[in-house]
């Protein structure tokens, strides 16, 4: 089922073939200063690509870097580096001067597209990265600006014959975990995400219109807010800000109905639920951390509808293990997505039984390829991905999340994850936010301990503190209490939202 012609252009099954189909007239990108026909997008997009082969000097091959939040023209560039037969490597819009330059030095890219509401940072990326020979901004109506030249280029372009497995994007890890790695991810790879997670799991259709929080840099957000939609040839909303509020806004304004973003979003929109008309939405998916199970019940009495939980990584380009609406199993993630397998490995890479804690391994029609890493041979033994995640898989095929496996807290010989107690706290009504990681003590080697954000109607006390711990111990076992609880104001999180565990484990070490 996910075969496809050695010789094969993605962009060519986004967007012309709707042209082809006669669908040109029809709505792609939905967006609070202008909705663009596929039509309207094709003739952008094949105007973008005779300025890059025309004006710019690119030639087939080369990488091209994108800086902007999620607004058509960012979505134009993208699909037009494809369909000229080039590579994508996108940024996040709130990166620094070094951190774009990152991928610029990493991959050797000489050229880049950036909004120009985003120059300073880009004008000083290209001191930390001289190889960034030529940057074209849009959005200011200088001379020299993308939409001038798109003016005086023909909106005709035939996409360029690439190879199914010519890489079409390298995508940078949120650096969760260390320096960031470019993952590579080929035409066909692009294709695949839709046929096995879009096609099987999601299971929308061209009459949905998608929305989202997360940047297209991350590739979560590349394939919900652009991917899916544009393969089923339905339309999408594109919003530069997705605060909580700005995504419940707009799914009211836009009457959105399949909805990609993170459980965090998920939790924050509740409380303002009642302010907005959403009954537009059919489908809510929860990735890139865990799902608490209380968000899952929550959302489902708030909405009616259940969250779409789901695990996917960079490496992996998007979700692997899911679950169809009717398959859900409130807690656990899912079962692999069709056209994946998966199992769970012990530290000998041995399967374990059902029911046993292990590492999560993972194959299929994509896979990690990292651009020039010697750690592509940790994370592929075997031809299977270490997805470096802790996982449970129960009597009937369900996975079930227990930690990254970096996150375990050994304390007195119990195995405790972190994203369990989180999950525990989070039941609290006092708990906005919180974190768990071990923090180092002579007694027991390791114990739990619990960064906690509050809810603004609740103030730190011993007292709360205390109630806070016997109820994790009323929730779970009582051994995985957090021992030491500390308040802080916000959680380190990285540009795609995750928790940083990490920087959180640096302070309960120090
Ligand atoms: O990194 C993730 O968590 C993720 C989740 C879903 C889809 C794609 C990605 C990268």
């Amino acid at each position: 089922e996910l075969q496809y012609p050695d010789r094969l252009n993605c962009a060519e099954a986004f967007l012309d073939r709707w042209i082809r189909e006669g669908r040109a007239g029809e709505p792609c990108l939905v967006s609070p200063g202008q909705t663009l026909t596929y039509g309207e997008l094709h003739q952008q997009v094949n105007r973008i690509c005779n300025v890059l082969v025309e004006k710019l000097g690119f030639v087939t091959g080369n990488r091209v870097l994108l800086r902007s939040a999620n607004n058509p023209m960012m979505v134009a560039i993208y699909l037009a580096v494809l369909k000229a037969g080039g590579i994508v490597v996108a940024t996040m819009p709130l990166l620094r001067a070094k951190e774009i330059a990152y991928p610029a030095i990493r991959a050797g890219i000489s050229l880049a597209f950036c909004d120009h509401r985003l120059a300073d940072e880009m004008e000083t990326a290209r001191s930390f990265a001289p190889e960034l020979e030529r940057i074209v901004y849009w959005g200011s109506g200088a001379p020299d600006s993308l939409e001038m030249l798109m003016d005086a280029a023909s909106p005709h372009f035939e996409p360029v014959e690439t190879a199914a497995d010519d890489v079409a994007l390298i995508g940078f890890t949120s650096g969760t975990t260390g320096e960031p790695k470019g993952t590579m991810h080929f035409h066909r790879d692009l294709l695949a995400i839709c046929d096995a997670y879009g096609r099987n799991v999601l299971q929308a259709g061209p009459g949905d219109r998608f929305i989202g929080s997360p940047p297209l840099a991350f590739t979560f957000g590349l394939g919900g807010i652009v991917l899916f939609p544009m393969r089923v040839g339905a339309s999408t909303v594109l919003i530069e800000k997705a605060g909580p509020e700005d995504l419940l806004s707009a799914i009211a304004q836009y009457r959105a109905s399949v909805c990609f973003t993170a459980p965090t979003a998920y939790r924050a929109m509740l409380p303002k639920l009642k302010d907005h008309d959403i009954s537009s939405l059919r489908k809510c998916v929860s990735a890139g951390e865990p799902l608490p199970k209380d968000t899952f019940d929550s959302w489902q009495a708030a909405t009616g509808l259940k969250l779409m939980d789901g695990i996917g990584a960079t490496e992996m380009l998007h979700i692997f293990i899911a679950a169809t609406e009717s398959e859900i199993r409130p807690g656990a993630t899912g079962k692999p997505v069709p056209g994946y397998e998966a199992k769970v490995v012990d530290d000998e890479g041995l399967t374990v039984p059902p029911g046993t804690i292990g590492r999560l391994a993972v194959r299929g029609p994509t896979g990690c390829r990292y651009l020039a890493d010697d750690r592509q041979r940790r994370y592929v033994q075997d031809g299977w991905n270490m997805t470096g995640d802790t996982y449970i898989m129960d009597a009937d095929g369900y996975y079930w999340y227990q930690a990254r496996s970096d996150d375990m807290i050994v304390s007195s010989g119990y195995n405790i994850a972190g994203p369990e107690v989180e999950a525990a706290l989070l039941t609290h009504a006092a708990v906005a936010e919180c974190g768990v990681v071990a923090a180092p003590d002579a007694e027991r080697g390791m114990i739990v301990k619990a960064f906690v954000v509050l809810r603004s109607d609740f103030t730190p006390s011993e007292n709360l503190t205390k109630m806070l711990q016997e109820h994790v111990k009323a929730e779970i076992a009582p051994y995985k209490y957090p021992r030491a609880i500390e308040y802080v104001d916000a959680l380190p999180r990285t540009q795609t939202g995750k928790l940083q565990r990490f920087a959180l484990r640096r302070i309960a070490e120090s």
